[in-house]
């Protein structure tokens, strides 16, 4: 029986890729931690750039509780089953009126996995839709594993710029609508993407990327953090952070992010790792 899930939603996940939109977080919730990410934007200066895109629930106590949260974790394990190690995390926030775009691409096929397994939550803190750009995806392409090649763009939101080189019929495409507090949750092989922000209101999401524990990467060895089950060895185990700015969790998520910077830059695409082109 699942726990959070329906026996459908479970099925719609394996047949085509993803699941949206799923509530997690109440209306009370949500706003407190909309006012905890302004705080946070503001102490960085406004907009958030470079390695504090990336797994900052490493440093600020309240999001380590919101990837953590009972509900998500309930959904995410329906999924992937109890052993649960959060991998990667990032912001994707665009500004209105802006051209931020996410080319088409599969997650996994620079995440090095020795499976292509796991699944993003990504988490609406405002609404977000068509008019602007909201995360679509491809139905039912999360089985093969698909050729990529970099098109770095000054406005694509990825650091590699990866596109995946297969025709997109747009027409195929499936908009994630979310109000805030919902969160959809795609495979770590479906094709993805979205586009700009031609709105007056920020789309802003955290997407988080849990994976299950048996899981290893071929790549250099990295961090995850334990979020429920049993470890098996295959990351170095991330630390709570005790308070926001904790000093040891600002000094591992430097580290940490240097490291997931390097491996992800360099990393060879899932295609001539695994040989499944
Ligand atoms: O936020 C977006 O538009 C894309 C996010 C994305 O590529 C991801 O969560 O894997």
């Amino acid at each position: 029986m699942p726990k959070m899930l329906s026996e459908a939603n479970v099925k719609q996940f394996n047949d085509a890729g993803y699941l949206s939109p799923i509530t997690i977080f109440t209306p009370d919730e949500m706003a407190n931690y909309r006012t905890r990410l302004g705080e946070f934007e503001t102490r960085e200066g406004g907009k958030l750039a470079g390695g504090v895109r990336n797994k900052p629930h490493l440093f600020l106590r309240w999001l380590y509780d919101l990837v953590r949260h009972p509900k998500l974790l309930d959904a995410v394990e329906d999924l992937i089953g109890p052993d649960i190690l959060l991998f990667h995390a990032q912001w994707f926030i665009k500004e209105p009126n802006t051209k931020d775009f996410v080319s088409f691409h599969q997650d996994s096929a620079y995440w090095a996995l020795n499976e292509a397994q796991g699944l993003s939550a990504w988490v609406a803190f405002e609404y977000s839709g068509p008019e602007n750009g909201c995360m679509q995806v491809i139905p039912g392409t999360h089985t093969v594993a698909l050729e990529h090649e970099d098109k770095l763009a000054k406005d694509n939101m990825l650091w590699r710029g990866q596109t995946v080189k297969h025709e997109i019929d747009p027409a195929k495409a499936v908009d994630f609508v979310l109000q805030p507090g919902q969160m959809s949750m795609h495979h770590a092989r479906i094709i993805h993407g979205s586009g700009p922000n031609g709105s007056g209101s920020r789309r802003i999401g955290y997407s988080i990327r849990y994976i299950p524990s048996h899981i290893s990467r071929l790549g250099a060895r990295e961090s995850a953090m334990l979020v429920r089950g049993k470890d098996r060895g295959n990351f170095d185990l991330e630390p709570a952070p005790r308070m926001d700015y904790d000093p040891d969790g600002v000094r591992f998520h430097a580290e940490m992010n240097r490291r997931y910077m390097d491996n992800y830059m360099a990393a060879q695409p899932e295609t001539l790792l695994t040989g499944t082109r």
